[in-house]
Formats: C-alpha cells, sequence, structure tokens
C-alpha cells in the first residue's frame, strides 16, 4: 500500500490579508512572500516555496490540504489505490500544477467535502533560507514531519477514517472525552513521525478546519510567542498544557479569521499502536471558546 509522506501544505481563504499578514509574521513568525500574482499570497516555515498559500477570498476558511506522496511511482500507484477504494479524483492540469509549484497533482475531496490534493515533487528552495517573520530562538520544526496537523470537520466519522486509511495513513480514537451526557472520541491519523497529522470527530464546526498545529523546535519560542500573543491581546482560546497522545507542550490562539493555530514544542514520535487516554498530561484549560467542541450538536 502506498502512503502520503506528510501533510506538505496547506491552503487557507482570508477576509483582511493585511491582518493576516500581521498575525502570520508578528505574532507565528511565519515568513511572509508576495509573488504579486494578485489573489494569493504565501507563508513560509522552511526551505518550501511555501507552506501556506492565502488566498484573498473572503472565506475565512480551509481551502485545501495537500498531502506528498514520494514520487512519481507512488504517485500512480496512488491513483490506483484511490480507484480501489471507490474515491473519486481528478488528474489536474499541468498549469494546477505549477500554480502549487508541484510537479504533479491530484484534486479529490474527503467525506466531508473539505478539498484535498495530492501531488509528488514540490518546489524547494535551497537559494532562500527561510527568514522568520520577527525573531526567532529556533525554527519551526517541519522536515519529516510536515506542515503539522489539523482537526478538521467530519459528519461521518467511520468514512472519514476510511478516507484517510486509503491515503495510506492509520489511526485511531485516542481520547474518550465526558462531556456531560456526551462523550468525544476524536480520531487521530498519522502518516509519518508525527504523532497526527489530520484528526476529526470532535462534533460538529462551523468552519471545515477546527486548528492547525505548527511545531518549534526550541521551549523558548513557545513563551516568547505566548507572551507576544499576551501582549498584543490575541485571544487565547487553550492555556499553555501538554497533550497525553503526542507529549506536545502548547497552547492554542485565535487567529484573524476565527478559527485557531496551535503552538507547540517537544512532540513526541507516534507509537504506531493505538492507545486513548481521558484527560490530557495538564494545562489546556479553555478560555476564550475553549475547544469548540462544547456546542450543542445540530441535528
Ligand atoms: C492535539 O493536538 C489536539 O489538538 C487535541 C484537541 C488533543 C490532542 C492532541
Ligand atoms: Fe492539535
Amino acid at each position: 500500500m502506498v502512503q502520503v509522506t506528510e501533510l506538505g501544505y496547506m491552503g487557507i481563504g482570508v477576509a483582511n490579508v493585511d491582518e493576516w499578514k500581521n498575525f502570520a509574521t508578528q505574532i507565528v513568525g511565519m515568513e511572509f512572500v508576495d509573488e504579486k500574482e494578485g489573489d494569493r499570497c504565501y507563508l513560509r516555515m522552511d526551505y518550501w516555496h511555501h507552506r501556506l498559500v492565502v488566498h484573498a477570498n473572503r472565506s475565512d476558511d480551509l481551502e485545501y490540504l495537500g498531502f506528498r506522496v514520494a514520487g512519481p511511482d507512488e504517485f500512480q500507484q496512488m491513483q490506483r489505490q484511490l480507484s480501489a477504494a471507490g474515491i473519486k479524483y481528478r488528474v489536474a492540469s499541468d498549469e494546477e500544477a505549477e500554480e502549487r509549484r508541484v510537479l504533479e497533482l491530484l484534486k479529490l475531496a474527503d467525506p466531508a467535502g473539505n478539498p484535498v490534493e495530492v501531488f509528488h515533487g514540490p518546489e524547494i528552495q535551497y537559494s532562500k533560507p527561510f527568514h522568520p517573520g520577527r525573531r526567532m530562538h529556533g525554527r519551526f520544526k517541519t522536515g519529516t514531519g510536515g506542515v503539522g496537523h489539523c482537526i478538521v470537520r467530519q459528519d461521518d466519522v467511520p468514512a472519514a477514517q476510511r478516507f484517510y486509511t486509503a491515503l495510506g495513513m492509520r489511526g485511531s480514537v485516542e481520547y474518550k472525552i465526558r462531556m456531560g451526557k456526551r462523550t468525544v472520541a476524536p480520531v487521530f491519523m498519522h502518516c509519518n513521525d508525527r504523532d497526527h497529522t489530520v484528526a476529526f470527530g470532535i462534533g460538529p464546526q462551523e468552519k471545515r478546519i477546527n486548528h492547525l498545529m505548527v511545531e518549534v523546535e526550541n521551549l523558548d519560542d513557545v513563551g516568547m510567542t505566548y507572551d507576544l500573543v499576551r501582549h498584543h491581546k490575541v485571544p487565547v482560546t487553550i492555556t499553555p498544557g501538554k497533550h497525553s497522545n503526542d507529549h506536545m507542550y502548547s497552547f492554542y490562539m485565535r487567529n484573524p479569521s476565527g478559527w485557531v493555530f496551535e503552538y507547540g514544542w517537544g512532540g513526541r514520535p507516534a507509537t504506531h499502536q493505538s492507545e486513548y487516554y481521558v484527560e490530557d498530561i495538564y494545562g489546556h484549560k479553555p478560555e476564550a471558546g475553549g475547544f469548540s467542541v462544547d456546542v450543542a450538536p445540530k441535528r
């Protein structure tokens, strides 16, 4: 079975590009690149041409998730694998692949309709070292773990689990959290050493995306970012704490689109065996809006 190897890039739609530029560079520490394409800009975290594409389209939500496969053979094999699983996809045109700065590209959607792309061959700019938007002690921890992880909306969790398994991921329920009469049992999927790359099953969500987690190599960058967030009064949705599954020390803050960034350090590698937890190690208390899982189900 061929596997996706990482969340390589993500597209987001935003209403206020200036506010996003300020947030991404001055709060998060990403590098902002404007190539004068008019309707989009880029955010860098490492040598890649970009890790986030910021589309000026007012959606204030996820536009697509870009999953990498190793090369041309895996790209062909993935198409056979998707067909065998009954998943519809489209091979993107050369222009569409170039638009994403990749060699080849597939376009599909997960069971909740979140746009998904599978690609190989990203443009890596080794002549253009990452230049953080503001001082950083270290760097973003991307590498083989990709951009980070995200929690996305799914209304049929088993269907979503089957879909991401067909992409070559593994995973299962990792928490059973009591919320009054309800139990929330989110599923966490991984495809590399990062504990999870995509997770879902936290209940109804207004947006496609709940949060994107980015990881830094130096704990002091979490501390410095937290001070910046408090100084600039960015809403903290979850206070600093440590997760039971990936052992990540992190906090969560609201971004200008109203969804959330998780800023973490010290994640442990995926265990590759299933476990579940009923609470985190410490911290992670809800503040401005919390986990957004305490809303009543819509149906
Ligand atoms: C995570 O990264 C996370 O966001 C949640 C809600 C639980 C465990 C790990
Ligand atoms: Fe997370």
